[in-house]
């Protein structure tokens, strides 16, 4: 360990941690090849990863069925008073939140190996690339951290003697007695599990699972609430943002960041290939956008993930071609459904589905039987290199001149497909006005208005209303360099139930108008909601949808837009004393502007 561990606090840290939790031995992870060979090559053995003779060095893995998905109840951020972590986050005060996951902590690793994996948010060396340090006791964690972030042992070099890190201590909470054989997904009971954030000491506790963001700490709980506190004292951005380039006809580029709530299809439009002649379109990430004020005064981003983690059901060739490319080998699947023939399904997969399966519980299934064969939440892990259109500056360490922002919902009605913000004042507006239908994908009834303020309502490190004013901040010292906002909708449906639009590939029309706003090139016409298209400036060429079908995707019914007021006005009335006076005055104006035509 003291060969390759020079930095001082991190070998204290190591040293107490494995003081506490008492597993039977320490590895530190290098992030090599061979590495994540022989730890696959253990799980295999074990029975918990599934060769798939389909996809080269790709497997499967099946979790408890009480760990699925991340735990918004048991997630905290632990600030030193409530107020600080505001009305969207579980909060317990440090000192209390500590004593109790100590306790839980104690001996926690027994029978287990801890394995400390360096990691590099970003680039390894980017200025806005942010270091991580993540003790786990879990190994499937340890391959998934390969994929999604830079674990390597030039994290170390970089640290040196004195670097500075983000610790992230995980353990899926099932200590071993001696003998006792271990199961196949280890965890906690959920009443025991914690996603613990410490913002104000840059720190990460997570104890008692073993799935995705509870437990890949680099994403949600590092990349996210974490970075957002830090960016907020800092003066940059973490946004829930996929990014991705545009090149029009003469080889123009625009980047464009979008920040959608869950079921939106934010992964398949990161990897949309347009269905205008002329046009490209580039991956730089799915989920996360990093974003810092570059030396020409316009705002940069990086993309601090290094892979996919993907919800896998819903994802097909008609869905997101791209996707389906990128998982052709080195792939980790979670709770997918494993076909007789020794590959991955899932429900919305191309094709016929299969005679027999065995489903995600480790079950025999058939078409007839009547739950899904791979979990609701079941996911892909994936390189992003293996993206076949990833961009060639996806990992340019100073990031992407951000142009366009977006932020969208899913919603059936009142909302047009497109409209442009009048200022960035408010774009701030309708990020923090977002909303969207529930899914069957949520928790609770379907069809209900659940308002997620820039997609970030599960993520934001801090309170809200701060968070609101961080940025208007951001606006200030963007000026006129800063992004244009946008706002879409694509699941209008007619009168009769259907989709309006038919999305996807065609979603590249308005992507198209916003480019040509951009540039001056159309103009828009103003509405009490915001810059609607001039009739003739969505490139509709070779679509078929009538007259009729495009007026209503644009119309705005200001009857059904006022009887959204008293519902933001309940949202807004949450954040109390820290809602900025700004964003107040936006609320007023859109009040006044649909007053004003009854
Ligand atoms: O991801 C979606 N996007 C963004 C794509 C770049 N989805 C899937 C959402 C679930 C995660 C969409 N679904 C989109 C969309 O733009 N639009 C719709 C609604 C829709 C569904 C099916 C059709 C059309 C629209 N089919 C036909 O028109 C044939
Ligand atoms: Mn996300």
């Amino acid at each position: 360990m003291k060969d390759t561990v020079k930095n001082e606090k991190l070998n204290k840290w190591i040293r107490e941690v494995a003081d506490l939790c008492t597993p039977d031995d320490v590895y530190i992870c290098n992030g090599s090849k061979d590495e994540y060979r022989l730890m696959i090559d253990k799980l295999i053995k074990s029975g918990i990863a599934i060769p798939l003779t389909k996809r080269p060095n790709s497997f499967l893995f099946r979790s408890d069925p009480s760990d699925v998905a991340r735990v918004e109840d048991n997630t905290y951020i632990s600030t030193s008073s409530r107020e600080e972590a505001g009305p969207t986050n579980n909060w317990i005060a440090p000192g209390d939140l500590k004593k109790t996951m100590m306790d839980l902590y104690k001996g926690c690793m027994r029978g287990r190996t801890m394995y400390v994996i360096p990691f590099s948010m970003g680039p390894i060396g980017s200025p806005i690339s942010k270091i991580g340090i993540e003790i786990s006791d879990s190994p499937y964690v340890v391959v998934n951290m390969h994929i999604m972030t830079r674990v390597s042992s030039r994290v170390l070099e970089l640290l040196g003697t004195d670097g500075d890190f983000i610790p992230c201590l995980h353990s899926v909470g099932a200590p071993l007695a001696p003998g006792q054989k271990d199961t196949k997904w280890p965890c906690a009971p959920i009443e025991k599990k914690y996603i613990s954030h410490f913002p104000e000491e840059n720190l990460i506790w997570s104890y008692g699972s073993g799935y995705g963001g509870n437990a890949l700490l680099g994403k949600k709980c590092l990349a996210l609430r974490i970075a957002s506190a830090m960016a907020r004292r800092e003066g940059w951005m973490a946004e829930h943002m996929l990014i991705l380039r545009l090149t029009n006809p003469e080889g123009k580029q625009y980047h464009i960041a979008a920040a959608f709530p869950s079921a939106c299809g934010k992964t398949n439009l990161a990897m949309m290939q347009p269905s205008i002649a002329g046009w490209k379109c580039e991956c730089i990430g799915d989920d996360i956008a990093w974003m810092k004020v570059g030396a020409d005064g316009r705002l940069y981003a990086i993309n601090p993930e290094n892979g996919f983690f993907g919800v896998a059901p819903g994802t097909s060739y008609s869905t997101n071609p791209m996707a389906m490319d990128t998982l052709k080998e080195n792939v980790i699947f979670t709770n997918c459904a494993l076909t007789d023939d020794g590959d991955v399904w899932w429900e919305g997969k191309d094709g016929d589905e299969p005679a027999h399966a065995i489903d995600w519980k480790g079950k025999d299934w058939t078409p007839e039987s009547p739950t899904d064969a791979a979990h609701a939440n079941a996911r892909f892990t994936a390189p992003a290199s293996q993206c076949p259109v990833i961009c060639k500056d996806w990992e340019k360490p100073e990031g992407v001149p951000i142009d366009i922002f977006i932020f969208g919902g899913r919603r059936t009605g009142v909302v047009p497909l497109v409209y442009e913000a009048f200022d960035w004042e408010h774009g701030v507006f309708l990020g923090a006005t977002a909303a969207s239908e529930t899914t069957a994908a949520n928790i609770g009834a379907v069809g209900n208005l659940r308002r997620d303020p820039f997609a970030m309502k599960p993520f934001c490190g801090y309170n809200m209303g701060d968070y609101f004013k961080h940025w208007f901040d951001m606006g200030d010292k963007l000026g006129s360099k800063a992004p244009r906002v946008f706002y879409v909708n694509w699941f209008r449906k007619s009168q009769d139930g259907k989709f309006l639009w038919p999305g996807f590939s065609d979603n590249s029309r308005v992507l198209k108008w916003m480019c040509e706003r951009v540039d001056g090139r159309v103009g828009a016409h103003k509405t009490p909601i915001g810059l609607l298209p001039n009739e003739g400036d969505l490139d509709l060429s070779g679509l078929h949808l009538s007259a009729d079908s495009m007026k209503e995707l644009m119309s705005i019914d200001l009857t059904a837009w006022k009887a959204e007021i008293p519902d933001i006005e309940k949202h807004f009335s949450t954040f109390g004393k820290r809602m900025p006076e700004r964003l107040k005055k936006q609320f007023q104006r859109f009040i006044d502007a649909l007053g004003k035509h009854v």
